[in-house]
């Protein structure tokens, strides 16, 4: 049955963590992943997560199945962080969320969702973006085409390249973007920005579809879902969230995740959610329930909340701290063409290393990073950052 069957590469990224876990060097540093380690270099429980997880252990909460389309509590809730709770989409029930197996799963059932509903649309993402996103989009068949979005020699968004494109493409093709903290890139759009590209989604009637793993991680949980808000203000009558709290929650193996579809009207919402819960009931019957419990139990307590707001706040400004310890290092050794480090968002940052110098930073130094320069600014620390410093301004010299 399987003779025949080739090795397929692994993924990339989660491949290096397996080099990184095998390499016995003391003082290796992960850049690869994008993981936000904490200050110990451990990934954080979020003492919110940890109040209702005590809470469900002492209840001794019962473990059923959840309905295929999640925990109620839980898609409602994420439905009001990502359009905000006084959206008038919410309200007129044009918005119907589903539960999904982290936001690898939103994206892959909301790709499925599209496929059905327009088979011969296509897909343009970001050049680059998550390698997942060609993958799980060419997994269900559509072609994928990309988007000029990075000028690598000014370490920025080519906003006018990325115009340019989404201009060309042809009406009812799908258009993939990331809300904020851009992955690999780090390089984000601006309200102003934002504004004249859904303008252009609506003139070329092309089909928006967010991913918002990374909410709460560069400006703050309502500016980072600026994208999110201003669709919802433009006239566009459908577009799709996918969203992660893998990041925000610190809860990665749970996998908490929802798809969000807006619809004309509410009656089209209805329908929609019918073909939401057919696709996933052929794919795995139900969500999980543990990290979409842990989830509602805390955006569900005004308390508990205010408690994850502040320690998302926390990370986000760890991690603009650690942008800025990076950047003072480097210059400090000399490599002050840096800077731009200090503009991107979110974990990543595509550093310009080139691969035989990412490749040097293993092999001289134990420090992992991606083979197109991306590191992943959330993983350094007080005891790493002169260390990392030091090895990149060598190997860039
Ligand atoms: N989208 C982007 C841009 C990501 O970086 C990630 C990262 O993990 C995901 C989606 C998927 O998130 P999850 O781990 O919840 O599947
Ligand atoms: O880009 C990253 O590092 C994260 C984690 O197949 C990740 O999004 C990477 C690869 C993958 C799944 C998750």
């Amino acid at each position: 049955v399987f003779a025949h069957l080739e090795q397929v590469p692994g993924d990339p990224i989660l491949g290096l963590t397996e080099a990184f876990n095998a390499d016995a060097r003391p003082g290796k540093v992960n850049l690869g992943v994008g993981i936000y380690y904490d200050e110990a270099g451990r990934i954080p429980l979020l003492r919110a997560v940890d109040a209702v997880q005590r809470r469900l252990a002492e209840e001794g909460a019962a473990r059923g199945y959840l309905p295929i389309d999640g925990l109620p509590a839980y898609t409602r809730a994420t439905r009001e962080l990502l359009f905000g709770v006084d959206s008038p989409l919410l309200a007129a029930g044009r918005v119907t969320t589903a539960q999904t197996v982290g936001g690898s799963g939103a994206l892959r059932t909301g790709a499925e969702l599209l496929k059905h509903s327009l088979p011969t649309a296509r897909i343009a993402i970001s050049n680059p973006s998550w390698e997942n996103h060609r993958a799980v989009f060419g997994a269900v068949g559509f072609e994928v085409l990309d988007y000029t979005y990075f000028d690598a020699e000014r370490h920025g968004l080519d906003f006018d390249g990325m115009l340019a494109d989404l201009r060309r493409l042809e009406a009812g093709t799908v258009v993939l973007l990331h809300a904020c903290c851009h992955n690999p890139t780090g390089a984000d759009l601006d309200v102003g920005q934002w504004r004249q590209v859904i303008a252009v989604l609506a003139e070329r009637a092309l089909v928006p579809f967010i991913d918002i793993a990374y909410q709460g991680f560069d400006k703050g949980i309502d500016e980072d879902s600026a994208a999110i808000r201003l669709l919802a203000d433009s006239g566009i009558s459908n577009f799709m969230v996918a969203s992660s709290y893998s990041k925000s929650f610190s809860l990665y193996g749970e996998r908490t995740g929802a798809l969000s579809v807006v619809c004309a009207d509410a009656d089209e919402a209805r329908r929609v959610q019918s073909q939401v819960k057919r696709l996933i009931r052929a794919n795995y019957s139900s969500p999980p329930s543990h990290g979409a419990m842990l989830v509602s139990g805390v955006l569900n307590d005004p308390e508990l909340k205010l408690m994850w707001e502040q320690e998302l706040g926390e990370m986000r400004t760890r991690i603009h701290a650690l942008r800025a310890g990076l950047v003072a290092r480097l210059d400090a050794q000399g490599a002050g063409r840096f800077a731009f480090i200090n503009d991107q968002a979110g974990m990543f940052s595509y550093s310009g290393l080139s691969r035989a110098q990412v490749d040097r930073l293993r092999d001289e130094f134990a420090i992992y990073a991606v083979g197109t320069g991306r590191i992943c600014v959330a993983a350094l620390n007080d005891r790493n950052l002169e260390y990392v410093a030091e090895a990149i301004a060598k190997v860039a010299d």
